[in-house]
């Protein structure tokens, strides 16, 4: 209860910071990057988002909390559009279910694009497979408005919900993101592996691109890349870090 109060101020105080954590192509060329979000908590230190998102969301904090996150990626991308830096990255950001219910969402996120003049096409929301439970009609409408607006749509914890391919395939959804538990062992043969091969497979032969999160080893990298994965996500390539080490990081590869 504590916490949630907290919570409250902690967007007015500027406790919450946006951290990116890179993703690669199989020529481990930096191509983009998710979103995270952090709270440094004045008392507690860093809390984990596995911890104040849910609380988030049951209080509807995350309505702001969320437009604030889009806004922060949104002010980054139109910076380097104009700078003429970062061309062609893609900046993830992940939306939570209460913000993607609401009514006003589409209308939100494009009059944030309009706002920041940002390109659309280097946004791209990330939406998890559990959302796909509602409403069909309502969330392909939705989801055909955003893709009207210019950006990309990744779906999330993708292989841990349940969609059926008929809806899968009727979905505007531009990238598969391989769940992390499914990415643990993949090299040793078990049954991961076969999971991750369908999805992979399963993505493409929907014209989707397949990214993999939670890639910790080379192993993993390797068995990934040598099943034709398309991008690649996690500790083994780089942790989620600060927009400016971030920054650093991607112009230290030219
Ligand atoms: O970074 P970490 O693995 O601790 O994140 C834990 C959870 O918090 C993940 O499920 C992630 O999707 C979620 N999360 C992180 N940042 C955001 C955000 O900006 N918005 C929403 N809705 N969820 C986020
Ligand atoms: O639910 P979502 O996929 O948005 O959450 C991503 C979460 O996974 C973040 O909290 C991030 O910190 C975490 N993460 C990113 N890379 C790795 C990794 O290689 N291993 C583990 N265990 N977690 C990771
Ligand atoms: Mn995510
Ligand atoms: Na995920």
């Amino acid at each position: 209860v504590q916490l949630e109060s907290d919570l409250r101020h902690a967007l007015e105080n500027e406790e919450l910071v946006v951290y990116v954590q890179p993703q690669w192509d199989a020529q481990k060329r930096m191509i983009g990057a998710e979103g995270l979000l952090r709270w440094l908590h004045p008392e507690r230190g860093m809390v984990s988002p596995g911890v104040f998102i849910p609380l988030a969301e049951e209080s509807r904090l995350i309505l702001p909390i969320g437009d604030w996150v889009l806004r922060q990626a949104c002010r980054w991308l139109s910076k380097w559009h104009k700078e003429q830096q970062m061309a062609g990255f893609v900046l993830s950001v992940n939306v939570s279910a209460v913000q993607f219910a609401q009514e006003g969402f589409v209308q939100q996120v494009e009059s944030i694009l309009n706002e920041y003049q940002t390109p659309p096409s280097a946004l791209q929301l990330e939406l998890t497979e559990s959302m796909l439970a509602h409403d069909q009609q309502d969330i392909i409408s939705k989801m055909e408005a955003l893709k009207a607006l210019g950006l990309l749509i990744s779906l999330d914890d993708f292989g841990t919900g349940y969609s059926s391919l008929s809806y899968l395939h009727r979905l505007p959804i531009d990238q598969l993101k391989i769940d992390q538990s499914f990415v643990a062992n993949i090299e040793k043969g078990t049954k991961n592996a076969s999971l991750a091969e369908s999805i992979i497979s399963l993505g493409h032969n929907l014209g989707m691109e397949v990214i993999a999160e939670g890639v910790e080893t080379s192993a993993q990298f390797d068995w990934l890349k040598q099943q034709g994965c398309d991008l690649f996500q996690g500790f083994g390539l780089a942790r989620p870090m600060t927009i400016e080490d971030l920054i650093l990081l991607y112009r230290s590869a030219d």
